[in-house]
């Protein structure tokens, strides 16, 4: 089963600021068919706490910092993402939990598929018996 991992981003940077890119099989081990971005999150708030059966992402803190835990219902890891320099490749099958979101964070999502809620497992026993039944 492929593992999350974090993947350096390239940032360009000059006296106007940056420009990031992400391009190539390494970062994207998928075809993009949808980018999505969150904002304006509330001090304390939680997003997430649900898992996708097929869909791969590439997160993106493109602004401020946020700690990403991701649960395969057998082992948990936690990733902190500070800005745009790195990302974290998400294959399909974990539960994810998205907190302590810096103040102004906004963090982008290249994904594989479009939206489609019948991917998405939101209850976390549900989540586990078809974890341990992969
Ligand atoms: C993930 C984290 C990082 C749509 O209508 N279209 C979309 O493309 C998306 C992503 C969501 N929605 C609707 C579905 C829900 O009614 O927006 C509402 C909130 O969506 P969701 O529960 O997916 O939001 P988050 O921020 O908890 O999670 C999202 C991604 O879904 C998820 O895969 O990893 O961002």
């Amino acid at each position: 089963m492929p593992k999350p991992h974090l993947v350096d981003l390239q940032i360009l940077r000059d006296t106007a600021g940056f420009i990031g890119v992400v391009e190539g099989q390494e970062l994207l081990p998928f075809d993009v068919k949808r980018f999505y971005f969150i904002g304006d999150v509330l001090p304390g708030a939680v997003r997430g706490s649900h898992a996708h059966k097929t869909l791969d992402q590439l997160i993106i803190a493109v602004s401020g910092s946020v700690t990403i835990e991701l649960d395969d219902g057998r082992e948990v890891e936690e990733f902190t993402l500070a800005g745009p320099s790195s990302g974290l490749v998400v294959p399909p099958g974990y539960w994810r939990t998205l907190r302590d979101f810096a103040a102004h964070t906004v963090v982008g999502v290249l994904a594989s598929a479009t939206y489609d809620e019948t991917d998405y497992i939101r209850d976390y026993d549900d989540f586990l018996e078809w974890a341990h039944g992969r």
